[in-house]
């Protein structure tokens, strides 16, 4: 087993894995940037290393930084955690030419999964349901037309080195595919450095429905059950659950069983999660697959009892899983509220000073934070400042719990997204299960009955 390992990351996940570390009896060493000298991470780490100035870019997305903090306490192994480097493969080889372990899948599917074109081809091949579409990049306008042609329109096109929703552009005639095809391409040039595009059917209205799989190094692969993450505005997720409303235990052991078995035709290790979309008529296709640890990982967690980040250390330190898919239970229901420091109508980020941050705990619930009283949230990261998990016997329960934890919550000095959890959770169309992508658009499109913008304006 590892002695020491640095954690590449900040905020909660840098907590949750020093939590893992700590159970497990690993020394840590945290990395921080110059704005958080003061953070918790920091504080509760065994060493510390500052990496550099505040922006990402010179400090948690410095490779070299990063490294040299690994030499300099002699750390065997690194966790990126999500985000930042966490699925960086150049880090992953790095890592491997320096003789730290990388905590993750190999660099080779890694760079697999980062090319979506390749994924899809490569996913296909290994049995697992794909939408129509292109069997690579574009590279021809006319046939790019003949294909949306044939499979029909509405396509989408996507940005090979995309994920997370940049670089797409929906396209509901063939008038405007060429259009959409050289933006998105100039698009995916500038915020990717690679300009690829291909071509998929477009479903309206889908589920975000994904599956969580860990695999060993010895040809073991089994899967926790699935995620929806269906309740997301403009790609951020603000509401996870597990399981699924949509899924019956049938449709989970088999699309359960064809994401091990494509996890296996890569040689998957490690932990990964297999998006998929289901349309209307409850059928899935494969989207992406994302070779980190995940934010919603938690929810998974509650409802399996698998401490998911002290898996990953243990696959890494070369450790064989341990059990079976056969001992992979799943009890009740977990959800997961993404609390971040903005603004509940606009969405415009709110940093500053928190003086009072108080959560209540009570049966099955959850908290993820690096956020306490007295604490500064810096406008430099990420506006996610906690995340509330809940587990109950069933959806209705964990519901209800979410609800009692939110109303109890108390963070002053900041403007927060919980009241706008409060109003989703007592959405019928929400307490229903009837979710999908598109719900938060028409969610926000309608009048908040507490105020809002009626409020402002008077
Ligand atoms: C799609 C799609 C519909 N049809 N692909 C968005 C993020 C990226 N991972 C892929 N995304 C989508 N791909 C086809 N063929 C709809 C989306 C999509 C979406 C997916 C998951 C969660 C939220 C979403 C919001 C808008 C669009």
């Amino acid at each position: 087993m590892f002695k020491k390992i640095l954690i590449a990351n900040r905020g909660e996940v840098a907590l949750r894995i020093i939590y893992a570390c700590r159970e497990l009896g690993i020394k840590t060493v945290a990395v921080y940037s110059e704005a958080d000298e003061n953070q918790l991470h920091v504080k509760f780490a065994d060493e510390d290393v500052c990496i550099g100035p505040a922006r990402s870019a010179d400090s948690y997305l410095n490779v070299p930084a990063v490294i040299s903090a690994a030499e300099i306490t002699g750390a065997d192994a690194i966790h990126p955690g999500y985000g930042f480097l966490s699925e960086s493969a150049y880090l992953a080889e790095v890592c491997e030419a320096c003789h730290i372990r990388f905590i993750g899948p190999d660099p080779q599917v890694i760079r697999l999964m980062g090319d979506k074109a390749r994924a899809r081809r490569v996913m296909k091949k290994a049995g697992v349901p794909i939408l129509p579409g292109s069997d690579g990049p574009i590279d021809n306008e006319d046939k790019a037309l003949k294909l949306a042609k044939d499979i029909g329109f509405p396509v989408i096109v996507k940005a090979t080195a995309g994920g997370g929703g940049r670089g797409m552009r929906i396209v509901r005639a063939a008038g405007e595919l060429s259009h959409a095809v050289k933006t998105a391409q100039r698009e995916a040039e500038a915020a990717f450095g690679v300009g690829d595009v291909y071509i998929e059917k477009y479903v309206e209205s889908p589920r975000h429905i994904e599956f969580q799989i860990l695999g060993d190094h010895f040809g073991n692969v089994v899967h926790l059950g699935e995620r929806e993450c269906s309740i997301q505005r403009r790609h951020q997720k603000l509401i996870e659950e597990s399981p699924s409303p949509a899924l019956s235990d049938k449709m989970r052991r088999k699309m359960g069983q064809i994401v091990i078995d494509a996890a296996k035709a890569v040689q998957y290790t490690n932990a990964g999660t297999f998006e998929f979309l289901m349309d209307p008529e409850g059928r899935f296709y494969f989207m992406e697959a994302n070779t980190r640890l995940q934010v919603e990982h938690p929810v998974t967690e509650m409802v399996t009892g698998i401490d998911i980040v002290k898996a990953q250390i243990r696959i890494a330190a070369g450790e064989r899983l341990g059990f079976k898919q056969a001992d992979v239970v799943f009890t009740g229901h977990s959800i997961e509220c993404r609390v971040n420091a903005e603004d509940p109508e606009t969405f415009v980020p709110s940093p500053g000073l928190i003086h009072v941050f108080s959560v209540p705990g009570g049966p099955g619930v959850r908290v993820e934070t690096f956020a306490h009283s007295d604490c500064t949230i810096s406008p430099y990261y990420d506006s996610m400042i906690a995340k509330l998990i809940v587990h109950g016997r069933d959806r209705a329960e964990a519901i209800a719990r979410m609800k009692r934890t939110l109303e109890m919550t108390t963070i002053e000095g900041i403007k927060t997204t919980i009241p706008l959890h409060l109003r989703i959770l007592a959405d019928p169309e929400f307490v229903a299960g009837k979710l999908s992508t598109s719900f938060m658009e028409r969610f926000l499109a309608r009048p908040n009955p507490a105020g809002g913008r009626l409020a402002e304006a008077v």
